[in-house]
């Protein structure tokens, strides 16, 4: 598939810290990526109700870890998925009568088109589940060869007994990982299975639903973990830097994905660090598909909020915090996108080295946005307050907001 188009990160003066960051998988702060190319794998969305601002909320999070990266001067190689088959989608496009390849082509396309408006850097591949199909196969198979899955009733699953690490990521007890089993995708009360957690690698065939040819398996369709996981490995290998996505992914879709890898490659583990994002919420609940409680970006934006403004409401939140969307949060953003952009519009102003220093130190401490909006809100108010005379100082704070918080003033 292909991705969207990147807005160009200026280069800064000299050069940013390295990203210390919250590590789900041993509940520390590490800093991932020595070398000279950082890898990262997000997790892509499930395209229909697409892009609401909990989802922009957590991409925003991982943009900032490729920002932080690049002003290190390292390449950054990010891969992202889109669940383009799965049983959510399917029944949200029988529930409204539509195609769901039409359904998912189309909210791939509106969430394309709000990445781009926000500023999110694109991903080097930008993968379906669909086109990643025939690669899924041979995955599976070699799982089941290896006796780390088994059939029921056509259908394949992964025993979570064969991976010695399996409980890594999430660091959850037996229960809690049952109870959110049942709640993100799993079946753990269907009979029959080795372990009620072991999830699904291959759905067989089912009547009125699509199908693809599984060689051995049969004919059938992809789990949901899997699929990340053939995607990942195909293109960024084990061993890679951080995997992301929101809080609800932990359990079980990350920590199932990094046993596959693991039985799959006998290495330990699959990525350095497990980042997650918090939940955005709208009326005191978790803003999710299941409920219907959205704001859409694209609403916003037909409704005329500039985008920056989005991005600076996403961005007053710490990207770990749970935290609510309100009319004030928004307003409060709007107000802030002014100012910052009556004080870069003078000809001249303060000093803003010092600036530039304390916004990648902020983010450098595990992305800590609201910090680094503080700094540019300080230089912000003193420059509105003075006439300094520094020509290149507007310049330069226009550069630091753009390439490190991905905000055009
Ligand atoms: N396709 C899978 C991942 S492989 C999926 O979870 N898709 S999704 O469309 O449901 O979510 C896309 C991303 O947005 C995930 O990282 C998810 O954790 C995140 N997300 C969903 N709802 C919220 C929310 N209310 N607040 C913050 N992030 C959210
Ligand atoms: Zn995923």
């Amino acid at each position: 598939m292909h991705a969207w188009p990147a807005s160009e990160v200026p280069a800064l003066p000299g050069k940013g810290r390295d990203l210390q960051i919250h590590d789900t998988a041993t509940q520390g702060t590490i800093t991932p990526a020595p070398g000279p190319v950082a890898r990262i794998y997000v997790c892509g969305i499930t395209p229909y109700d697409a892009t609401h601002i909990g989802h922009a909320a957590t991409y925003n999070a991982f943009d900032l870890v490729q920002r932080v990266w690049l002003d290190t001067k390292r390449q950054v190689h990010y891969v992202q998925n889109v669940t383009d088959v799965d049983d959510p989608l399917l029944e949200r496009a029988l529930r409204d009568n539509l195609d769901w390849t039409e359904l998912a082509e189309r909210e791939t396309a509106l969430f394309r088109e709000d990445m781009t408006a926000l500023r999110m850097l694109p991903p080097q591949q930008y993968i379906g589940a669909v086109e990643a199909i025939p690669g899924i196969v041979p995955l599976v198979e070699r799982l089941r060869d290896a006796g780390a899955a088994y059939e029921l009733d056509g259908d394949i699953y992964f025993s979570v007994e064969s991976d010695a690490n399996f409980g890594k990521v999430s660091n959850l007890d037996a229960e809690a990982m049952r109870l959110l089993s049942a709640e993100r995708g799993g079946d753990p009360e269907r009979p029959g299975k080795k372990n009620p957690l072991d999830p699904m690698l291959w759905m067989a065939a089912r009547p009125g639903e699509p199908s693809w040819e599984g060689a051995s398996l049969g004919r059938g369709r992809p789990g949901w973990h899997i699929e990340c996981v053939a995607i990942a490995l195909d293109h960024l290998g084990m061993g890679f830097d951080i995997q992301g996505g929101g809080s609800d992914l932990a359990f079980p879709h990350h920590e199932m994905g990094a046993s596959h890898a693991q039985v799959l490659t006998g290495e330990f583990p699959m990525a350095k660090a497990y980042v997650h994002a918090g939940m955005v919420a709208l009326h005191g609940e978790k803003m999710s598909k299941s409920k219907g409680n959205l704001v859409f970006v694209s609403a916003l934006r037909r409704a005329g909020v500039d985008p920056a403004a989005i991005r600076l409401a996403l961005l007053s939140h710490h990207y770990r915090a749970d935290w609510e969307w309100t009319d004030e949060v928004l307003e409060q953003a709007v107000a802030r996108l002014e100012r910052w952009r009556a004080a870069v519009s003078r000809p001249d102003g303060l000093p803003a080295d010092a600036l530039v220093e304390e916004v990648r130190e902020a983010l450098a401490n595990d992305l800590d946005a609201p910090a680094a909006l503080a700094a540019v809100d300080r230089w912000v108010d003193a420059q509105n307050a003075s006439d300094g005379d520094d020509e290149s100082a507007p310049g330069l704070v226009s550069r630091t907001v753009d390439a490190l918080l991905g905000v055009a003033l």
